[in-house]
C-alpha cells in the first residue's frame, strides 16, 4: 500500500497539532494502527480544499477529514465509520455536527477574537515565521476568521452569549460522558470520540484564560475523558513539508 502523508498544522500546547480536524484524523489513524507520516504545513490554502488537514497517497491528494477517514477505512477493510443505521449512531452524528460546526466556530472566536486568544495566537505565529512577517500573517488570519465568523452569524453575537453557548455545549457533552470510563462510541473510542475530542482538546491544553476553555478545564468528567484518550503515536516526529502545488 502506498505510504500516507498527513499534512497538518504544527504541534502546540503539548498536542501533536493545533488543528482540531487533524487531531481527529491522527487519533483515528493511530487507533487503527494505520501507518502515516505527519507533515507540518501551516498554510491550509495549499491543501486540495483550502482547508487543513489533507493527505497525499500515491500522487493523490484528498481533503476533508471525514472523506479521508471514509476512504482509508474502505482501503483497510474497516466498516464505514460514518454509517448511521441506529438511533445511537444518529445521536452521535448530531453530536459530531454540533461540535465540528458550531463549537468549532466558538473555538475560532476564542482564538482569533477574544483578546487572550489573539495574544497567544499572535505569539505562536510570530514564533513560527520569519521576523516582521509574523505580525502581518497574524493580522491577515485574524481578519479572515473575523469575516468568516461574522458571515456565519456567531461573530455578531455578544461575547457573553457566545460563551454561554459554548459552555452549554460542553455541559451537554458531559451528560454523555460517564464517571467510570466509557466512550461516546458504544464499542470503545471511535469516530465520535475522536471528532469531538479534536474540538475540545486545545481548550483543555492551552494556557490562556478564555471563558469556554476555563469552563472545559473545570469539568472533571471532560478532563478524565481527555486523559483516557489513547495517546497519539508520536514515534514519527513530524517533518516540515512543502505541499505539492
Ligand atoms: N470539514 C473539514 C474542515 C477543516 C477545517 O475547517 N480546517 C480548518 C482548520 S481547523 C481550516 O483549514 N481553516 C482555514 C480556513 O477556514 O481558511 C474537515 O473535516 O477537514
Amino acid at each position: 500500500m502506498e505510504p500516507i502523508r498527513v499534512f497538518t498544522f504544527a504541534p502546540g500546547w503539548g498536542l501533536p497539532t493545533v488543528g482540531p480536524f487533524a487531531l481527529k484524523l491522527l487519533a483515528w489513524l493511530d487507533h487503527h494502527a494505520i501507518p502515516y507520516s505527519q507533515q507540518i504545513e501551516n498554510r491550509s490554502d495549499r491543501g486540495p480544499m483550502g482547508k487543513s488537514p489533507w493527505i497525499e497517497q500515491g500522487g493523490r491528494r484528498m481533503g476533508d477529514s471525514d472523506a479521508i477517514i471514509r476512504h482509508l477505512a474502505a482501503q483497510h477493510g474497516l466498516p464505514d465509520p460514518m454509517r448511521c443505521d441506529t438511533p445511537a449512531q444518529a445521536a452521535n452524528l448530531g453530536l459530531r455536527i454540533a461540535f465540528e460546526e458550531r463549537f468549532h466556530q466558538i473555538l475560532e472566536w476564542e482564538l482569533f477574537v477574544h483578546p487572550e486568544g489573539r495574544r497567544e495566537m499572535r505569539a505562536m505565529i510570530c514564533a513560527q515565521t520569519p521576523p516582521l512577517v509574523g505580525p502581518l500573517i497574524f493580522a491577515s488570519m485574524a481578519r479572515h476568521f473575523r469575516r468568516q465568523l461574522h458571515a456565519r452569524g456567531i461573530g455578531r453575537m455578544p461575547p457573553a452569549r457566545i460563551a454561554q453557548e459554548g459552555r452549554g455545549l460542553l455541559d451537554a457533552l458531559a451528560l454523555r460522558l460517564t464517571d467510570g470510563g466509557g466512550w461516546l462510541d458504544p464499542d470503545g473510542p471511535g469516530l465520535t470520540d475522536f471528532a469531538v475530542w479534536g474540538q475540545v482538546a486545545q481548550m483543555l491544553c492551552w494556557p490562556m484564560q478564555t471563558p469556554v476553555a476555563d469552563h472545559a478545564k473545570a469539568m472533571p468528567k471532560l478532563r478524565a475523558w481527555h486523559e483516557r484518550m489513547p495517546k497519539l503515536n508520536l514515534d514519527h516526529p513530524p517533518s516540515r513539508a512543502t505541499a505539492s502545488p
